[in-house]
């Protein structure tokens, strides 16, 4: 196909134009096949940008520019006319401004290169619930990951016809000059660029993860918030999985976790309990909207995962494992002598020799990690052992519950149920987690992270936390339950006091027994706390006491929090619901 084939005229206008501005040698339109992937990754190993894994079918190394190895959030800008309208937790730029910065940039810059040009569904092709988004790139290797990560090709383009909607999407690694091997552009001139009052995305400089495979966090995150708010519907940073009691009752449950927190490992839980069984719906991004039945049903729009290797193990997450056993995409692994990847956390032997993530010789006792912390598979959700069959189900699937979750070695229970929707909200606006090794910054310190969706939310969050409580309004009596759930709680000798991984089921069961109103609870200011019988916990050997302080609602230690909370909440302003005034100003008066 090439440009003269397309049919939607706005499509070809904007073709025409990025052509002219970015000069191409070369333009490919996308079909999406299996062939064109096959030919990109001959082309990309032909070059050297990748490596074949013999021990891994149909499986590739690349290693990334050790500058561009991540998400860069202060390079992240979301462009309203209204300063106001991108609120406190945005990086703000006017968009005419931006729009002038950008073309200076994207001048020439893909001279000498091809520009592809992919078609792409968030969201099965069928639903109503999806968008379709264009991106341009001058990035083989986007090309491949979006092939993995989303629905890419000439179906897509059928179904645009001549005037379907479409976001535009534009992608150039830039003009660096260092690195044949990656190019990108130094950090100062990366751009990754919003404008949801005209539903673009600019991204310029980085040719990394959620900076370039701009259907995930640009569109199905920032773009569609923006979208969900003005449309009624919702765009959340929330892996979605469906757990099956040994009775055969089926509950679909939304979890929205800050980074560091076990979100991937979650969505892919192996239960402990006998008879209970997990099925993965996603782990990053869920879409979710009342349907005339009342209730809310929720769909993850994307097709694959791009997961942090390091860490993943048989141990720690045994399906995942398997998902990338073929067909993967790995990006900033150590490499094996024999031919395998390889990252921290894998086993607990280190292997005697490696290849580094930046290509250099490596042997355990070099301090530096042998992959990048960030080190990332791409691999399709059709490879996990456990997807759900209704993954790709054009209406999704109803939700009973929503988890807040963060990482906390104190104050939080194992698990509260939140009193009523304004209540769950105000626990999802308060999520706070402790920055770990594999977050930027000091470890151990407090971050709050409203929904998980800080980075991900492209209007004004007091706005959006005002959009949370209306949809409440709108479900009423139907509304998903909301938990608050931590994982990470410690004892006084710094140990875990709660196994985790599959042990979770436990948490899991005694959310759907109050989904079915089948126990009772011990209300708190912080919301219903599980009494400790009804917690199944046959086989499980914790710690003596440990329950106790699991359970606890850790009001005593809430105080200390207290004047950080405030200023947490003070930063939204007068966008900051009266509701959620109210909530706080509860919660304050039950502090001792
Ligand atoms: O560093 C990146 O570009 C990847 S960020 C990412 C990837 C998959 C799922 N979630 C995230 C995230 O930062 O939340
Ligand atoms: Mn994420």
């Amino acid at each position: 196909m090439t440009e003269d084939d397309l049919v939607h005229p706005k499509l070809k206008a904007w073709l025409k134009q990025t052509i002219d501005l970015c000069g191409p040698d070369h333009v490919h339109i996308c079909d999406g096949s299996p062939k064109e992937y096959a030919t990109l990754m001959e082309t990309m190993v032909a070059k050297g940008n990748a490596i074949p894994l013999p021990k891994r079918p149909g499986s590739y190394l690349f290693r990334s520019d050790p500058s561009d190895v991540a998400r860069v959030e202060a390079r992240t800008f979301i462009n309203t006319r209204k300063q106001d309208d991108a609120g406190p937790s945005n990086n703000w730029a006017d968009p005419d401004a931006m729009r002038a910065t950008l073309r200076d940039l994207y001048k020439d810059c893909m001279k000498g290169r091809t520009l592809y040009v992919i078609p792409f569904s968030m969201g099965p092709l069928d639903s109503p619930l999806s968008r379709i988004g264009v991106e341009i790139t001058d990035s083989p290797y986007v090309v491949v990951n979006m092939h993995i990560m989303t629905r890419v090709g000439t179906a897509v383009l059928q179904k645009l016809g001549n005037a379907g909607a479409f976001i535009p999407c534009l992608h150039s690694s830039g003009k660096g000059a260092g690195n044949p091997q990656w190019v990108c552009a130094p950090m100062d001139q990366k751009y990754i660029s919003h404008f949801p009052e005209e539903n673009v995305i600019a991204s310029y400089g980085s040719g990394y993860g959620g900076n370039a495979l701009l259907g995930k966090k640009c569109l199905a995150l920032r773009l569609a918030s923006a979208m969900a708010w003005r449309e009624g519907w919702m765009a959340e940073h929330m892996l979605l999985l469906r757990l099956t009691s040994p009775e055969g009752k089926r509950y679909h449950i939304g979890g929205a976790f800050p980074s560091a927190c076990g979100k991937t490992n979650l969505a892919m839980i192996t239960p402990t309990l006998p008879g209970w069984k997990a099925e993965c719906l996603g782990d990053d991004i869920v879409w979710m909207k009342p349907d005339a039945d009342g209730r809310l049903w929720a769909l993850n729009p994307e097709a694959g995962f791009f997961g942090v290797a390091p860490g993943t193990s048989r141990a720690t997450n045994p399906n995942a494992m398997k998902t990338i056993e073929k067909n993967t995409i790995f990006t900033n692994c150590a490499l094996t002598d024999d031919g395998d990847v390889w990252w921290e956390g894998l086993d607990r032997e280190k292997p005697s020799h490696l290849t580094d993530w930046q290509g250099q010789s490596w042997t355990p006792d070099k301090e530096a990690p042998a992959a990048h912390p960030n080190a990332r598979f791409t691999a399709s959700a059709t490879q996990c052992p456990i997807l759900c069959q209704d993954w790709d189900a054009p209406e999704g699937v109803p939700l009973d519950a929503i988890l807040f979750g963060g990482r906390r070695a104190h104050v939080a229970p194992l698990v509260t149920q939140a009193l009523n929707w304004d209540h769950g909200v105000f626990l999802g606006a308060t999520l706070a987690s402790e920055t770990t090794a594999a977050n930027i910054g000091a470890v151990g310190k407090l971050r709050y992270d409203p929904m998980a969706m800080t980075p991900f939310c492209g209007y004004n969050m007091g706005d959006y936390f005002q959009h949370w409580l209306t949809m409440g309004d709108r479900l009423g009596t139907k509304a998903p339950a909301i938990f608050y759930v931590n994982w990470f709680r410690k004892g006084k000798d710094g140990a875990y006091l709660w196994p985790g991984y599959g042990d979770n089921c436990r948490v899991l069961k005694w959310i759907c027994d109050r989904v079915d109103g089948k126990v009772g609870a011990r209300e708190t200011p912080v919301g219903y706390l599980p009494c400790a019988n009804d917690l199944d916990l046959s086989g499980l050997n914790l710690a003596p006491g440990a329950l106790d302080v699991l359970l606890d609602p850790g009001l005593a230690e809430r105080k200390e929090d207290q004047p950080q909370l405030e200023a947490h909440l003070a930063r939204f302003g007068d966008r900051l619901p009266q509701r959620l005034r109210q909530q706080a100003a509860a919660l304050a008066l039950c502090l001792p």
